[in-house]
């Protein structure tokens, strides 16, 4: 989607730190991380948020993908938070589905 920065930054016309990626995923740090290690997970394919999946097996392979990332940083044996934050109430700022995979350091609860 054209006016879509994870979709311009997909499409490699918005430089990014590309920590993971395959056909139908990228992996890419954030650029204002909340921990050590902060990378946001999106599907190549344009979707808004958890309201538009349709695919259901495709979240499946994305949690692959977090699976991966998690050992390939090495957050996964102390543990790690995924955070989607869904619609405006949910404080989604950019209109591409993305999972935050946070770690390096102890997760608070609850959130703010
Ligand atoms: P959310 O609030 O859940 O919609 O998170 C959006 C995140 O995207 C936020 O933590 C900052 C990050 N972000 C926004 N624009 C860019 C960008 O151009 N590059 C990178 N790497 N991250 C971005």
């Amino acid at each position: 989607m054209e006016d879509c920065i994870f979709c311009r930054i997909i499409n490699e016309e918005v430089p990014a730190k590309k920590v993971y990626e395959d056909s139908e995923f990228l992996v890419f740090a954030d650029v204002n991380p909340q921990a050590p290690v902060h990378n946001l997970v999106i599907p190549k394919k344009h979707i808004s948020n958890i309201m538009e999946i349709r695919d259901g097996e495709m979240l499946g392979r994305l949690f692959e993908v977090v699976q991966k990332v998690a050992q390939q940083e090495g957050i996964a044996s102390d543990g790690f938070r995924v955070v989607n934050n869904c619609g405006e109430n949910g404080g989604q700022t950019v209109d591409h589905l993305h999972f935050h995979l946070l770690g390096g350091r102890f997760m608070e609860w609850p959130p703010g």
